[in-house]
């Protein structure tokens, strides 16, 4: 068996030679420059565009703004997945040209294209394009968006309010908190971040006459739907002429699942000046015009009774938007926010309402957990509070409120039936492995000391995954994407190939595929390669976002492997003179057992395409596709044990120790699933310690332009992370797996925060909003001083 072995990724022997093939790496003759003029302004008219002095700069082959494109019938995106308001009223969709028309709405958003022969010509043209802008008042604060005296940044608003939702029952949730023998409340923001990728966003368009098509090579995570998207909504051209290939691309992290007006206006270009048109986005590009994620400004509150029983939570949450809607962006802190917020607690009632708000900030898309970090942020730092509040240990709140793991499935306030899980199980795991009373005992003697101290935090969570398209059309998606496909080619050798519809930017689908596929046909791993991310060569398929590659493509991979391995013992048996139930096969060989009788799945493929001699009425070659909608959503869960040291000098927090105990179900490679909780955990503990894309609220500037003001984590900044599992099979799906891509984000944000607030309790602190930079960990320790 392959699946559950720790099978070292097979990926990886191109990539740490320098193998790999990225889009900057890939050469086309003739090929030209493009470079983008971006607003200065968070919000300003467009007076006037000269691009007199530009087009005479040596080597420019066009310079095109917004009207240009407007002219030449370019379309907008559209949201695909729209959040209907409790009020019922029709708001209207703002979303992006590819240049600006008319104004420009945040810092960064693209207004002019200029095309030359070179880089440095680009660059020259660029910077002599000359734009008369008249500022407008703008609103970069998303917690201040719907106040009375902040300018409305869409002339077609009446206000920035975007929608406005709610859940659950606040009747019964204001009566739990009449009744509650203790209030906890704390008003939280979780803090604007963005992605930055090792490989930036890159684009080569190209386009060809003689057939009129384009060929886009994009690092990006969905190229059926960002070929969908040309096709219908932004380039409009028939999207059979269409191909979008995404080889290898260096980490997405949600942020390249986001279609950005740079596609279609490539390849727009490439037609206009009749060569293929690259352009790599540089760092400080990226921090200001790559989609951002998070922005959420929170009032919450939870009820509990004398014995520390959780009654209610309740949570009021401005998220923000940025300037434009996005496909998905208003439906992460609607749908995927909201319904994460009871985690793996027993309550009575909940209410929650999330109002969506424009700024004249980059618009907002998804990264790495996509909501549900927002909500366990709230949920947890409000159970660690309440339990400090209440004298119950961290654990022992847990325990007293965990959903007992005979009672799944166990349907929550939210009208969400989890599956399965034993939170009780993460919990002694996770404290077992983390040496939770040790640490304990050791914080006890810190404090008596004085210096540095030590905090202990815990997060658990619940993570919602593989919304199967019936309820995704439910909830009003456009485009539901709840299914995924694979197909599966043996070719006459016995060689096999799996095309899958996700997109692997280093889950190691190469691998994990190969090992299902492997199982589910009988054959050796080392025959097998995986194939993604061509929309030429793999059939429809949606991408990789919301950790819903394995239970979708994964599970496809086994239904395609299991039909053709039926036809090829039935072509076995034919060969062998026997019946297709004498036949068993093992490692590639099909033999009757009991005997010396068998033939080789080369014999197999061989003779499938030959053709001579095959079944009655079974037709030659040995290919089968395949497609899964899962029946159910299923639900990862975890633990998250963080401690940390804080300098009560300098605001200074290290992390000293970092457990982890995962639950995705039955898992395919145990190596991958401790890689994926690493990464995770290391963006996690970035945005509570350092990331943050940061305004100037007087000016409206982004102060987060670069690396030295956006802080990203290095190696150095964590400890060796332990990670540990506990597999509950997921009930709906034949390979019992869940989600594993985004689980160390999703905890981490949380534990970290706890952690912090921990080892700072004994001095009057109860919360700390992120990033914890040393300034604001000591600002805090001041503040409390004065109080
Ligand atoms: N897996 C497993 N056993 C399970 C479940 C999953 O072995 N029970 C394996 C899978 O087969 C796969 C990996 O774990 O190789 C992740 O699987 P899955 O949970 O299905 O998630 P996806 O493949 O759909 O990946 C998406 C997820 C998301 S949403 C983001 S964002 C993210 C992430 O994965 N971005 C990443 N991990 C990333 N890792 C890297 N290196 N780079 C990114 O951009």
């Amino acid at each position: 068996m392959y699946v559950g072995a720790p099978v070292k990724r097979l990926e990886d022997r191109r990539f740490l030679t320098g193998r790999g093939s990225f889009v900057d790496d890939i050469v086309l003759p003739g090929t030209v420059q493009a470079i983008f003029v971006r607003s200065p302004h968070p919000h300003a008219k467009i007076k006037q565009i000269n691009s007199d002095r530009a087009s005479k700069v040596p080597g420019v082959l066009g310079i095109y703004t917004g009207k240009d494109c407007e002219e030449a019938g370019l379309g907008r995106f559209v949201v695909w997945s729209p959040v209907h308001s409790r009020d019922n009223v029709a708001r209207p969709e703002e979303t992006q040209f590819m240049l600006a028309l008319g104004k420009v709405l945040y810092v960064g958003e693209p207004v002019v294209l200029v095309v030359a022969e070179t880089k440095y010509a680009a660059l020259t043209a660029a910077d002599e394009v000359e734009i008369d802008y008249e500022p407008l008042p703008f609103i970069t604060d998303t917690s201040k968006a719907l106040d009375d005296d902040v300018p409305v940044i869409h002339d077609s608003m009446e206000s920035n309010l975007v929608f406005d939702i709610d859940m659950g029952d606040k009747a019964a949730t204001e009566a739990a908190f009449s009744a509650a023998a203790h209030v906890t409340e704390i008003t939280l923001t979780n803090n604007r971040i963005t992605a930055n990728p090792m490989e930036p966003r890159a684009i080569l368009a190209s386009y060809d006459p003689a057939s009129d098509g384009f060929t886009l090579w994009v690092s990006h995570q969905a190229p059926h739907m960002l070929k969908r998207d040309l096709a219908q909504n932004t380039l409009k051209h028939p999207e059979h002429k269409i191909r979008v290939v995404s080889p290898d691309v260096g980490g997405g992290f949600g942020m390249k699942v986001a279609n950005h007006p740079e596609e279609p206006l490539l390849l727009w270009a490439s037609r206009r000046v009749g060569r293929p048109v690259r352009w790599t986005s540089t760092r400080s590009e990226g921090l200001i015009a790559d989609s951002q994620a998070r922005d959420h400004w929170t009032k919450c509150k939870m009820a509990l009774d004398e014995n520390g029983k959780i009654l209610a939570i309740s949570a009021d949450t401005l998220a923000g938007l940025g300037a434009f809607q996005t496909r998905m962006g208003a439906s992460i802190p609607a749908h995927f926010y909201s319904r994460s917020l009871i985690g793996l607690y027993k309550m009575p009632t909940a209410y929650c309402r999330v109002r969506g708000v424009h700024t004249n900030t980059p618009p907002i898309q998804a990264y790495r957990g996509a909501g549900r970090p927002e909500a366990i942020y709230v949920l947890e730092s409000l159970v660690d509070n309440a339990a400090v509040e209440m004298g119950i240990d961290l654990r022992e709140i847990r325990r007293r409120n965990f959903i007992l793991k005979e009672e799944f499935p166990y349907k929550v306030p939210f009208g969400i039936t989890y599956d399965t899980a034993d939170p009780i199980g993460l919990l002694d795991k996770g404290a077992d492995l983390f040496g939770y009373d040790q640490l304990r005992e050791k914080q006890k003697a810190m404090r008596s000391e004085g210096g540095l101290q030590l905090g202990i935090g815990v997060a658990c969570f619940i993570d919602c995954v593989g919304t199967p398209s019936k309820v995704a059309a439910a909830m009003g998606r456009k485009i539901v994407g709840g299914w995924d496909s694979a197909a599966i080619r043996i070719l006459p050798s016995g060689k096999i190939t799996v095309l899958a519809g996700s997109h692997s930017h280093g889950q190691g689908h190469a691998t994990s595929y190969a090992q299902i596929a492997a199982d589910w046909l009988g054959c050796p791993i080392d025959t097998i390669d995986v194939v993604e991310g061509d929309t030429d060569r793999v059939q429809f398929g949606h991408g990789t976002w919301g950790s819903r590659s394995t239970i979708t493509s994964g599970i496809a991979v086994a239904k395609a492997a299991q039909q053709l391995q039926l036809k090829c013992r039935k072509i076995a048996a034919h060969m062998l003179e026997c019946s297709d139930d004498d036949v068993t096969v093992e490692n590639g060989v099909f033999h009757i057992p009991g005997t010396d009788r068998n033939v080789t799945l080369e014999d197999v493929a061989q003779m499938a395409y030959q053709g001579g001699n095959l079944p009655p009425g079974m037709e030659p070659s040995l290919e089968q596709l395949s497609f899964h909608d899962p029946a159910d959503r299923s639900f990862a869960s975890g633990i998250h044990y963080c401690a940390v040291l804080v300098d009560p000098q300098t605001g200074r927090v290290k992390v000293h120790k970092y457990t982890v105990i995962d639950d995705c179900g039955t898992i395919i490679n145990p190596i991958i699933i401790k890689g994926q909780a690493h990464g995770g955990i290391a963006q996690g503990v970035g945005q509570a310690l350092m990331e943050d894309c940061t305004f100037d609220h007087a000016s409206g500037q982004p102060l987060s332009g670069t690396f030295m003001d956006y802080a990203m984590p290095r190696a150095i900044d964590f400890p060796p992370f332990d990670v540990g599992v506990q597999e509950t099979p997921a009930p709906s799906n034949p390979l019992g797996v869940k989600g594993a891509g985004e689980s160390g984000t999703i905890g981490a944000l949380a534990a970290v925060r706890n952690a912090v607030v921990d080892a700072l309790r004994p001095q009057g602190i109860k919360h700390i909003d992120m990033p914890m930079t040393p300034a604001r960990v000591w600002a805090a320790i001041e503040a409390a001083k004065t109080k």
